[in-house]
């Protein structure tokens, strides 16, 4: 503890806003001007693969959809990053697919070379029988089953994917991040399994993210242990008193954060851009820097 706190002292010394966090990570573009066809198809882009697969789920007792995309040259033969990344909640497991054009995304960073090769798993978040994003989205049934998902996650999905892809294992390769519901489910779910993930990102986190004072139950095991935690929204959101919450509680107890407030709404335009730059973040070395 008191080691922690000297080196963290130490460290605000050379590094004085990773350490004691102001707004933003100032190495990260904040506007929500991406670059210019960052999201279209491009011919001469080679592309991943993006699937739709089956996998059985013990917490719901049926067979569940995800789509997975596995990047560029995907080989068995190397070991990759994953992120799990969430839908809203009235989509499923191709809101991504086909609102957020998170194949031309990637395929255009990897032509830039600018992330580190990961399989990306796009599930229902919905972990009931009937999981269809049909009727009330706000049923309290489907509701309470955004919340079972992190029994699916941990029981079914994650079992299923270490043992039909090569992935890498230790925890710092391993991102949850999601919009909206997604996000809320990526904050509640990441923060508490720090022995799983160690990236985690919320895109305008909707009213299921607990509070801060569950969210953060932790914080010692948070503040060492994180080696991403990105929350952004866009300032004409009208959840947007959500992320200004766990953002502020960040600030007050001095959690190391990435905190992006950009013009925009509760839309894929926001969504698309979070994502863009989420991806560029997430495991790479020198982001560990803030968390040490
Ligand atoms: C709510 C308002 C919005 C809520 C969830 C949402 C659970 C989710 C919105 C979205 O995913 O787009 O009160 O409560």
């Amino acid at each position: 503890m008191f080691k922690k706190n000297l080196n963290r002292f130490l460290k605000s010394l050379i590094f004085p806003s990773l350490v004691f966090p102001t707004m933003v990570n100032p190495s990260l573009p904040v506007s929500a001007s991406p670059p210019t066809g960052f999201n279209q198809y491009k011919s001469n882009v080679e592309g991943g693969e993006c699937k739709e697969v089956e996998y059985p789920s013990s917490t719901t007792g049926v067979n569940r959809k995800a789509m997975i995309y596995t990047p560029p040259r995907y080989s068995e033969s190397d070991k990759y990053n994953v992120l799990y990344l969430f839908h809203g909640i009235g989509g499923d497991h191709l809101e991504w697919y086909n609102g957020g054009n998170v194949v031309n995304i990637l395929d255009n960073l990897y032509a830039e070379n600018k992330l580190k090769p990961m399989i990306v798993v796009m599930p229902n978040g919905r972990a009931m029988r009937d999981d269809r994003a049909i009727g009330d989205a706000f049923a309290p049934d489907k509701v309470a089953a955004f919340d079972n998902f992190q029994n699916d996650l941990f029981n079914d999905l994650i079992p299923f994917i270490e043992s039909n892809y090569s992935i890498l294992t230790n925890r710092e390769n391993h991102a949850i991040a999601g919009l909206s519901m997604g996000g809320g489910q990526a904050l509640n779910f990441g923060l508490k399994y720090l022995d799983y993930f160690a990236h985690v990102g919320a895109f305008s986190p909707a009213p299921n993210t607990n509070s801060p004072n569950v969210l953060f139950a932790d914080i010692e095991a948070i503040i060492s242990d994180l080696k991403t935690l990105w929350i952004s929204c866009g300032d004409k959101d009208d959840l947007l008193n959500v992320s200004k919450g766990v953002h502020s509680y960040c600030i007050e107890k001095e959690i190391p954060h990435t905190w992006h407030l950009i013009s925009g709404g509760h839309d894929f335009t926001f969504w698309k851009d979070s994502l863009h730059q989420f991806l560029q973040v997430i495991f790479k070395d020198e982001q560990s820097e803030i968390f040490k």
